[in-house]
């Protein structure tokens, strides 16, 4: 295949800057040690370790996921596994095929559509959101990089709502909230930090970032959403339904798990996901997952620029290997492989959307659980055994062993998209 002069010129920047060792000058401190390299220098990756995706799943199915799946997708194919139910009446088996809710993976889709209406001339990162909206906010100092990267100190109130997992579930559930009464929310809790002062992940900010795209564009949040990510990259199965409470085709069954020991799961499924619209409402799929991950990685959303911007982050934590960006987290993996993407909790749903910074691999791992922090932590498992070869340490119990594995292996691998600009 012919490169157009832009995706040549972009694979060699890419090859300079990891030859130079570095592409976020925020965090030159590591503590992943540098990615092992060819004479030549180029990067060598490491060979997925199937069995080790498989074991993390088991992994999320022993911490009580009905069912788990990933998808891996790389140069030579796309590899996928799926262990137990995507619906525990009918016991119809996990689908690499079926949708789901992706939680705040949306949020990666939010920061997308903005960073394309900043490229656009419609508004500035560093201008106060107050300019684009006035009054809306106390405080005229935060402005729209802060939102992007969780630094604007306006509250999380979403912790309010769910401290009672089920009952603040089932309270919200067939609710339309606009997004004013959601910021109202947040406005009503003190601010948890200056603006710019601290990362502190907070929904509110992407509430706002949706406010912003609908100000701007004059339209919901979904008709961007589409016309901006699903449509030039063919997603098919991706969608923004808000507020219709149903995932239409076939689909994962979401099993939230009471705080209550021994309580029995509530099937989360339907559900209006009004609490999180711009924040976590996008249901999506792990093809249509790899394929984002990879194009934004590839520069086919964003101009080299702006990808520049999204993926220079700032930690979440003191470990020194999660961070943030515009949108977006990077994770620095053990065998130094760093990988961008996001996370995504909604009632009833984990899930992981990661690909390296050339876009040439990525991952995308769900279970059909949530309120299930350990479920979640073996889940991600799944991406040092895609992205390292590095298999999990084996789950202790004795029902891992004998979850059916489903492999829907070589598959063809994701569509090749032209870049954008
Ligand atoms: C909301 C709580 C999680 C879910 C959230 N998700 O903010 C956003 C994200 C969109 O980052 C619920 N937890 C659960 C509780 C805890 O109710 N008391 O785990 O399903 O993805």
């Amino acid at each position: 295949m012919l490169l157009s002069p832009r995706r040549r010129l972009t694979v060699g920047v890419t090859v300079i800057t990891a030859l130079v060792g570095g592409i976020a000058p925020l965090t030159t401190a590591s503590a992943a040690p540098a990615a092992p390299r060819t004479v030549a220098g180029a990067p060598v990756s490491p060979a997925p370790d199937m069995g080790g995706v498989v074991a993390a799943l088991n992994g999320a199915m022993a911490k009580g996921a009905p069912g788990a799946m990933a998808r891996y997708s790389a140069p030579d194919g796309v590899r996928s596994r799926a262990v137990g139910v995507r619906d525990r009446v009918s016991g119809a088996p996990m689908d690499i095929h079926a949708r789901f809710r992706i939680g705040s993976v949306s949020k990666t889709f939010s920061a997308v559509v903005l960073l394309q209406l900043v490229e656009e001339g419609r508004l500035e990162l560093d201008r106060p959101v107050n300019d684009v909206l006035p009054g809306l906010l106390p405080d005229d100092r935060i402005t729209v990089r802060h939102l992007l990267t969780h630094r604007s100190g306006l509250a999380d109130y979403t912790e309010a709502m769910f401290q009672h997992t089920v009952p603040g579930f089932e309270a919200v559930r067939h609710r339309v909230f606009s997004y004013q009464e959601l910021l109202d929310l947040s406005l009503a809790e003190p601010p948890t930090t200056e603006p710019g002062a601290a990362y502190k992940y907070s929904n509110t900010n992407f509430v706002v970032v949706g406010m912003l795209i609908e100000k701007l564009t004059g339209r919901p949040v979904a008709d961007a959403y589409q016309r901006r990510v699903i449509k030039p990259l063919g997603l098919r199965q991706t969608s923004y339904v808000h507020p219709d409470t149903r995932i239409k085709g076939l689909r994962v069954r979401g099993y939230l798990h009471p705080d209550e020991a021994g309580a029995p799961l509530v099937d989360s499924t339907e559900q209006t996901v009004s609490w999180a619209q711009s924040a976590g409402a996008v249901i999506s799929s792990p093809a249509d997952l790899n394929t984002f991950t990879s194009a934004l990685m590839r520069g086919r959303l964003l101009s080299r620029a702006t990808l520049e911007a999204m993926t220079t982050v700032t930690p979440t934590d003191t470990t020194n290997t999660r961070f943030y960006g515009l949108g977006l987290r990077r994770y620095d993996l053990s065998c130094g492989t760093r990988v961008y993407g996001h996370t995504g909790t909604v009632q009833g749903y984990y899930t992981y959307a990661f690909s390296t910074r050339d876009g040439r691999r990525s991952l995308s791992a769900m279970a059909n659980t949530s309120n299930r922090g350990e479920a979640n932590t073996a889940l991600g498992d799944t991406l040092e055994a895609a992205f390292c070869g590095k298999r999990p340490a084996p789950a202790p119990s004795a029902r891992t062993a004998t979850a059916p594995v489903r492999d829907t292996q070589s598959l063809p691998a994701e569509r090749d998209l032209p870049e954008r600009r």
